[in-house]
């Protein structure tokens, strides 16, 4: 059977996919001979082929609102730019792009803005995403390298997870470190202020304060430092600042919150480990401090000695598939290109020379925070958006609607006509997606793999990096932009990096750029360098670093004080992801199996909040800030802290009423990496006086009209959930408007209750059902959804017959199977995963059934 090798273009552990194409369609399984993943993929990566549906794509491009053909659409693009920088000069014209483009796509993006339109306004989603841990690295190293690898994760004694959710965002690495646990012992640390899924894989959890890691770091320095860990071989050798940063460490008084049982727990572990591993993600990133976060655990490492050795390091893990290999080509508004730097009139000269440009910006461009702001206020008049969807994953979410809504020239790349933001332009492109395209990604720890497409391009879907080149082309560039593939890009790309490397920059793969066509083709999972004096080696186990005198540098780093509270404001919102979605989920959500594991946008909210606020669970909750509001599912739980709720920051107007959290979340930034804090925004919470919810499924798409609603895919059509604050009438009619129906249902009306239940059927067989009630509808929502289609008498009892067990919500997506079935087979002593298949194929959700398995225990225990 033939299959493609290609990877997974979800996370950032850069798994490898084998594709095959079949008489019943494309299937997916792990490639066992890539070395992220070994076979093994995720939930989200099991459910790659059913995303891979024609569904809402754009296939051909519009000018507003009307589909035009690429001639006209280009044109529009190229002259609007053209006409923009004679008029207005370089500052008014700006790219946001992402992680997610291929680095070919990036490449060339990065090349027409900072080379010819001479402009550095050119920033990404990674500003959301990485760029605290860029700063961070290239203050202590002078350099954004990550010197930790996978392996390291398999060798370590210690692995500490600072703001890292592994189990959900991660779960392939999450799993690789589960089984170095039980083969060798390894211990886990997580800090997290959150009880997470990672924790249950934890000897120790420090549910910090929210924004206080610096403090737990820098105790952890003056610990070490006091205690006679520091390598002063090391140090002599190959790091400056030590006694700054410490005697800074020795001066934070800030507080943690957590106990001195703990943290002394914590200090002695770390001292006593040979090998440690710090892996840290958004918990440290996103923060009005991250980038002295960053730098606070890069301090214990390099005091230490802890870095570039195996087992030992701290490992940034990025999110996006290529979020590494947009730092490469230098996408960010204050990078050049590989890993050269915007300032340096040197790096400057020679990319210029390279790329033959005619006006290499000599300045920073302005950060994703800024630049949006730029657009509403004028400044920028030309605006091209390119694999994101900022209008649901900025900070000030509506100002950034309202910003792109008003330029005079917005342009977005998407496969999908319907997001958020493609919604907002005059001008929407047809993009190629995974699958479809070709070109590489570089994962967390510096592999560069391909990415394959075998699937016919839907309607006229170009690749990334082609409408940028014909862009370029078409401004009067054809030279530096007549590429006629993928692997020419890379090539040049790989070229230019020798540059870098023969500057004494860390990132040179210039070997790669005398690769045919045939073998770019094959090229097969590479972790750099590859090229120069450091091929194949570790970064800094011998020091080495990319600062003028070679040496680490130690930052002396504060925790940052706690803004006041605001009694109008007294709780602090934590965002982040779930298992089964991706951001703005319009892949992930397509899937009816990821979207069964959380329906709804959800507040997570202590007890005691919940009691001070009224609330119950699965009340709908009002969410409000200075800048916006939501409307959150209530899930009352002390896996949260008392004032510190959590949030997804995955829902979008696509798929919920007023699910958009990021509307409320402000654009505070990090000032050193302009990175915005996404896990502390403060927000008043109330009650949503409801009078009644309302829960529907319907084969056809609904367009559900009511204050609070969410929809999901479920097998064969849609589910919604709703509430509304106004009492009602007439529900055969507003059911069949939201259903697109004009027949008549079947109605159930209990007075007594206030319940209303209504089926419409289409030549016998459910179509669509809603059950409305004054209270949260308890009806059996698996049962009911299986329903669909069915000949279903008995559907407005919302009720499966007797002796059948409901299966309650869904925790092993991949085979369906639901809490109350796992439940049941472990209070009867049986084997969950056997017994019920649930785990047994990806695995992401045995941190939860194990969970709930040990809360059965406790429950047995205490009775
Ligand atoms: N399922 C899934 N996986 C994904 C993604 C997805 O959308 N869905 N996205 C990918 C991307 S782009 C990214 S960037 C990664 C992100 O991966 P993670 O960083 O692991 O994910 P988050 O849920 O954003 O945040 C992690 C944790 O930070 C904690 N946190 C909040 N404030 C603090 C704090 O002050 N200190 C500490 N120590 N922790 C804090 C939160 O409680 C949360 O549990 O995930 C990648 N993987
Ligand atoms: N509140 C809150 N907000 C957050 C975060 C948080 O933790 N909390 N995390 C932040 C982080 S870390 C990140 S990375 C961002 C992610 O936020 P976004 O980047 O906005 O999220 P995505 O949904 O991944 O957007 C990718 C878009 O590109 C489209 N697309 C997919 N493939 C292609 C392609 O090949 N070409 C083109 N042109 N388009 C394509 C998809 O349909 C989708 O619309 O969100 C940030 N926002
Ligand atoms: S862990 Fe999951 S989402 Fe991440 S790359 Fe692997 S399969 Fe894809
Ligand atoms: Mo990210």
């Amino acid at each position: 059977m033939n299959e493609t090798r290609t990877t997974c273009p979800y996370c950032g552990v850069g798994c490898g996919v084998l594709l095959r194409q079949g008489p019943e369609g494309v299937s997916v399984r792990g490639d066992p001979d890539h070395p992220a993943n070994f076979g093994r993929l995720c939930s989200k990566g099991s459910a790659l082929a059913e995303t891979l549906t024609s569904e809402g794509r754009l296939l051909q491009p519009r000018v507003d609102g009307a589909d035009v053909s690429w001639d006209v659409a280009l044109s529009r693009v190229a002259d609007g730019f053209r006409t923009t920088l004679e008029r207005h000069g370089p500052g008014s014209v700006a790219f946001y792009l992402s992680g997610q483009l291929l680095t070919e796509d990036y490449y060339v993006a990065n090349k027409l803005m900072k080379g010819f339109m001479g402009s550095a306004n050119i920033d990404t989603n990674s500003r959301l995403c990485m760029a605290s841990t860029v700063a961070g690295h290239r203050r202590a190293f002078g350099s954004d390298t990550v010197p930790g690898t996978y392996e390291d994760l398999d060798e370590a004694d210690l692995v500490v997870l600072v703001g890292s959710n592994l189990a959900w965002c991660h779960p392939v690495l999450f799993q690789r470190l589960v089984a170095a646990k039980a083969a060798r012992g390894t211990k886990v640390v997580v800090v997290d202020p959150r009880r997470t899924a990672t924790c249950d894989a934890a000897d120790l959890h420090l549910a910090l304060r929210g924004g206080s890691d610096t403090s737990l770091f820098n105790g952890l320095l003056a610990y070490l430092h006091a205690n006679g860990h520091v390598d002063h071989t090391y140090v002599g050798a190959h790091v400056s600042g030590l006694d700054a940063a410490v005697a800074m460490a020795q001066r934070d008084l800030s507080t943690t919150g957590l106990s001195a049982e703990d943290l002394a727990g914590f200090h002695a572990l770390w001292a006593r480990s040979e090998r440690v591993v710090t892996v840290f993600s958004q918990g440290v990133n996103q923060s009005t401090g991250g980038t002295d976060k960053v730098n606070a655990i890069l301090n214990c490492h390099l005091a230490t000695g802890r870095i570039g050795r195996p087992g030992c390091g701290p490992l940034s893990v990025t999110g996006q598939p290529n979020a590494m290999g947009g730092r490469e080509v230098g996408g960010l508004a204050n990078m050049l290109a590989a890993h050269l730097d915007l300032e340096d009139p040197v790096h400057r000269s020679a990319v210029g020379r390279f790329w033959d440009a005619p006006a290499v910006a000599d300045r920073p461009g302005l950060k994703a925070i800024d630049m949006f702001r730029a657009v509403r206020s004028g400044q920028i008049k030309a605006l091209w958006i390119a694999c994101t969807n900022p209008v649901a994953s900025m900070p000030e979410a509506d100002l950034v609607a309202e910003a792109i809504r008003t330029c005079d020239l917005s342009v977005v790349s998407d496969m999908y006509a319907t997001t958020d933001t493609a919604r907002c332009a005059q001008i929407v492109l047809p993009a190629l997606g995974w699958a479809e395209k070709d070109g590489t990604v570089t994962n967390s720890d510096r592999t560069i793999s391909r990415q394959r497409g075998v699937v016919a391009a839907p309607g006229s879907a170009r690749a990334d990096w082609d409408i940028f080149a014909e862009v370029g082309r078409r401004m009067g560039w054809r030279e530096a932009f007549s590429y006629a593939s993928p692997a020419e890009v890379f090539r040049e790309h790989a070229a230019l990096s020798g540059i870098a490397g023969r500057l004494g920059r860390d990132f040179d793969i210039s070997d790669l750029s005398g690769l045919d066509d045939r073998g770019y083709a094959a090229l097969a999972p590479t972790r750099w360098p590859v090229s120069g004096a450091r091929q194949g080696g570790r970064f800094f186990g011998a020091g080495g670093f990319f600062t003028p005198d070679g040496r680490g540098r130690m930052i002396p780093v504060a925790t940052p004080e706690e803004t006041a509270s605001q009694p109008r404001y007294p709780f602090r919102l934590n965002t982040g992801r779930i298992r089964d979605q991706w951001h703005t989920m319009t892949r992930s959500a397509l899937t009816p199996r990821l979207s069964r594991h959380l329906a709804e946008p959800f507040l997570e909210l202590h007890p005691a909040d919940a009691v001070t606020l009224g609330l119950r669970a699965a009340d709908i909750a009002q969410v409000q800030s200075p800048l916006g509001r939501a409307l959150l599912r209530v899930l009352v739980t002390d896996r949260v802290a008392p004032g510190a709720p959590f949030a997804p920051m995955h829902w979008t107007a696509e798929f919920a009423s007023a699910g958009r959290v990021d509307a409320l979340i402000p654009g505070a930034v990090d000032p050193v990496s302009g990175q915005p804090d996404l896990k502390a925004a403060r927000v008043a919470i109330s009650p949503f006086p409801a009078v009644w919810y309302g829960f529907a499924v319907s084969r056809s798409k609904p367009a559900p009209d009511a204050a609070y609603w969410a929809r999901s895919r479920i097998a064969g059509g849609w589910a919604v959930e709703m509430a509304g604050d106004v009492a009602l009438v007439d529900w055969a009619g507003r059911a069949a408007a939201m259903f697109g129906l004009t027949t008549s249902p079947q109605t159930v009306t209990d007075r007594v209750s206030g319940q209303v239940r209504l089926a419409f059927f289409e030549d016998g067989l459910l179509h669509a059902a809603l059950f409305v009630s004054p209270g949260p509808v308890a009806v059996e929502r698996a049962h009911v959804a299986g329903l669909l289609g069915q000949i279903a008498p008995d559907v407005l009892s919302g009720r499966s017959g007797a002796g059948r067990l409901d299966p309650g919500p869904v925790v092993c997506s991949c085979l369906g199977v639901g809490r109350n079935t796992i439940v049941a087979a472990a209070e009867a002593g049986m084997d969950v995963e056997a017994c019920t298949g649930a785990g047994s194929n990806c695995g992401s959700c045995k941190p939860e059934i194990a969970a709930l398995i040990a809360g059965l225990a406790v429950r047995a225990a205490a009775e």
